[in-house]
């Protein structure tokens, strides 16, 4: 199995793995959506928190200035 063929079928795995939470598997429900991010995609949930509170500071005029997101 290639790579990206291996990458497709982890990707429908951590799907199906959520999607059957609320007892339709075929669907991914906005709550099922919410666990799946929040477990699977925890980094990039937090750059993403970052940089709108960054925006919200009132920095987005600032050519300067930086996001940590390490
Ligand atoms: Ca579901």
């Amino acid at each position: 199995m290639s790579q990206l063929e291996n990458a497709m079928g982890m990707t429908i795995a951590v799907f199906d793995k959520y999607a059957k939470t609320d007892g339709n598997r075929q669907t991914l429900s906005k709550a099922e959506l919410k666990t799946l991010l929040e477990k699977e995609l925890p980094n990039f949930l937090s750059v993403r928190e970052r940089a709108a509170a960054f925006l919200r500071s009132g920095c987005e005029g600032c050519p300067q200035a930086q996001v940590l997101v390490h």
